[in-house]
């Protein structure tokens, strides 16, 4: 399989699936198996016929251990930018063959150039309209179409940008960038609970520092830490550097994560990592991102990762 790092390797294990050897995999264990949420999951059935699961007496889903390679190669073509619906319908042969004249990218970084602007002018227009719920199925929509790593590069990040913009030049106002991050955030966090869910990695704090009201990197990253199997604990935004610290000798965790945008990137943000990194103890790295992190870094010794990739990568070696 090609380097993506939504997509974990190794066979699904028993343990996760409710009932021993031979069993079924419940929709989570199968969600941690092939490194699909389980609503991307619960989608393509409603959409596509697959997985197909059986039910339990209870109505829960369960699915046979087999679906997991087929789903694997499935989410891999996506990511790699074929159609869900051409890729849904392949027979095993032509799957192969998707796969084998698709270059792979495991660049997550958005460089400007959103990938088709109709679409993310459905997305703009139902921000406009108030339109949580459509907002809400399009966003779904592309990250089944796209695998998450993807969703984020291409969709989230250009979206944001956008919404940004369309601010800043007056069309779209304040109550329509509240409304829009809102949204978002209930949609990253639907997605990371469908892996919370599994997780049984080290535990990772997240937060950002006091002042720091930007929270969707924040998100973004937890989703990404958790789909390598880490533990999350969120703690939001603005929040002082010694409860940060606190928390995690308390819970014992393998590292704190930080987001930085450039709206806080100054001295007191400095102040800030300097008492959380002078409190936890050395063994504890401090992983700081976003668009300030650079200079807060520079300024207080703590190693900035560039982007999600990296932190993904990271997390994969943590929780290895
Ligand atoms: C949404 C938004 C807000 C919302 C935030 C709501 C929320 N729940 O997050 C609200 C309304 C609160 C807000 C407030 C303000 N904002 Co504002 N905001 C934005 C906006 C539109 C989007 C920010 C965002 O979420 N970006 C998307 C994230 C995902 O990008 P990112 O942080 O760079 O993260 C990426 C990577 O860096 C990485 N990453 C992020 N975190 C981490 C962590 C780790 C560990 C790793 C590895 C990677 C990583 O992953 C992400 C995906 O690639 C931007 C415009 C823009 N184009 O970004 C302005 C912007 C950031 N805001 C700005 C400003 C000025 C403000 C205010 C000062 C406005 C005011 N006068 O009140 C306040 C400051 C609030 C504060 N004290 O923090 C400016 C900053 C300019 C500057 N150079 O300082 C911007 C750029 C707008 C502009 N063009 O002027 N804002």
């Amino acid at each position: 399989m090609a380097h993506d790092p939504q997509f974990r390797s190794g066979p699904p294990s028993y343990a996760e699936s409710d009932e021993g050897p031979g069993a079924r995999l419940s929709i989570g264990a199968l969600a941690r198996a092939t490194g699909i949420p389980v609503e991307t999951l619960r989608t393509w059935e409603a959409r596509y016929g697959f997985p197909s699961p059986e039910r339990k007496p209870s109505g829960h889903r369960v699915y046979a251990p087999s679906c997991v390679v087929r789903l694997r190669r499935m989410a891999e073509a996506i990511a790699r930018g074929h159609r869900a619906s051409t890729v849904v319908a392949a027979t095993d042969a032509q799957l192969a063959a998707l796969l084998d004249v698709t270059r792979v990218t495991s660049d997550t970084r958005y460089d400007g150039t959103p990938p088709d602007d109709d679409a993310l002018r459905e997305h703009l227009d139902a921000i406009a309209a108030f339109d949580g719920d459509k907002l809400t199925r399009l966003l779904r929509d592309d990250a089944a179409r796209l695998g998450t790593m993807e969703f984020l590069r291409a969709r989230m990040s250009p979206l944001i940008a956008h919404v940004g913009d369309a601010w800043h030049a007056g069309t779209l106002h304040v109550r329509h960038e509240h409304f829009f991050t809102q949204r978002v955030e209930d949609v990253l966090r639907e997605f990371r609970a469908s892996f919370d869910a599994d997780a049984s990695g080290p535990l990772v704090v997240f937060a950002t520092l006091p002042g720091e009201r930007h929270g969707l990197g924040l998100q973004m990253a937890a989703l990404v830490v958790a789909m390598q199997r880490c533990r999350v604990l969120y703690l939001g935004v603005d929040t002082p550097a010694t409860e940060i610290a606190d928390v995690a000798c308390d819970l014992g965790a393998r590292a704190v994560a930080i987001s930085i945008s450039v709206a806080s990137s100054g001295a007191a943000t400095h102040e800030q990592l300097e008492t959380l990194r002078a409190r936890l103890p050395r063994r504890v790295p401090l992983v700081v991102g976003g668009a300030g992190a650079a200079a807060a870094a520079e300024a207080v010794a703590v190693t900035p990762l560039p982007d999600l990739t990296a932190l993904s990568d990271w997390a994969a070696g943590v929780a290895a």
